[in-house]
């Protein structure tokens, strides 16, 4: 008879974790988890490795991932490698017809294909597009003053319940077309958020790098109504780049997303421990 060493001691905690999720694989089995990658939250190799086992897992168990990226600071390395300038108003790009190049070169290019690739190095089936493709983000100009920076105005998501059906999993690039057929910088925020609402998404999880949603003593507030974050923001604890996850949050639940999380992507297995565990990660909103 084998003796129970240390070694597989390990084997039967992994057996029980497996046991314990299936409550939370029947859950989700079917279920629609939009997740915004941002930039900053993409990190090395290593962690895009660990995002991309995640997201093939989710996909293994039956669930429908979307993966709407970001990579604002990729853009800012390009910018500058090209000398061109850049600057933001509350959190938005100014994009002159130049910069939406660069945008477009870098978002659809590199980053969308480093994420694709990742992805299918773990043996899943990515396919990376834009909001252009399929005509599935239509956008207006934000603001004249921005330049080419868009608001998801039309969505068409028919291509990514075809995806789906194929067992595919979507890479969205933040990019929209405009009826003029200009092309239109989003923030990534902005882009998975309308992406979540066209899909009526199940969940919607945020990745940062901050934990979630603190209240005034600094705390990770775990659970939150549209009313509680009113509050906080009323009272100036939810600030600065927290402001617009939030209101991408409050968007996406008024728009019909069921619940949105927002959680430190950098964290290890940060969606499955908020998926398939009784802990959960970050700060959920919902109604
Ligand atoms: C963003 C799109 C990328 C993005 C930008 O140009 O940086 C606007 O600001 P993160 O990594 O999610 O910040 N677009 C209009 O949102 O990237």
């Amino acid at each position: 008879m084998k003796k129970q060493t240390a070694m597989n001691r390990d084997w039967i905690a992994t057996a029980r974790t497996l046991s314990e999720a299936l409550p939370y694989l029947q859950r989700y089995t079917g279920a629609i988890v939009v997740i915004k990658f941002g930039g900053h939250a993409m990190g090395d190799d290593a962690e895009m490795e660990s995002f991309a086992r995640d997201v093939v897992l989710m996909r293994q168990v039956g669930v429908n991932p979307v993966i709407v990226h970001g990579g604002g600071p990729m853009i800012n390395e390009m910018l500058a490698k090209l000398g061109v300038e850049s600057a933001f108003v509350n959190g938005k790009r100014v994009t002159d017809a130049a910069t939406v190049e660069v945008v477009e070169m870098v978002l659809s290019g590199r980053v969308n294909k480093r994420i694709v690739q990742a992805i299918n190095s773990q043996g899943g089936k990515a396919v990376g597009l834009s909001g252009k493709d399929a005509g599935m983000m239509v956008c207006n100009q934000t603001d004249p003053a921005l330049g080419f920076v868009g608001t998801p105005a039309e969505m068409n998501p028919a291509v990514l319940h075809q995806l789906f059906e194929a067992g595919m999993i979507p890479v969205v690039a933040p990019l929209g077309s405009g009826r003029a057929g200009e092309t239109f910088n989003v923030n990534g925020d902005t882009a998975a958020g309308a992406v979540a609402a066209a899909l009526k998404a199940d969940r919607l999880l945020l990745l940062t790098d901050v934990a979630g949603v603190k209240d005034a003593s600094g705390e990770v507030v775990t659970e939150l109504t549209p009313e509680h974050i009113a509050e906080l923001t009323e009272a100036g604890v939810i600030a600065g780049g927290m402001i617009p996850k939030t209101e991408t949050a409050l968007a996406a639940i008024a728009g019909g997303v069921r619940a949105v999380v927002i959680l430190d992507g950098r964290a290890p297995n940060a969606c499955l421990l908020e998926l398939f565990t009784d802990h959960g990660a970050g700060s959920l909103i919902r109604r």
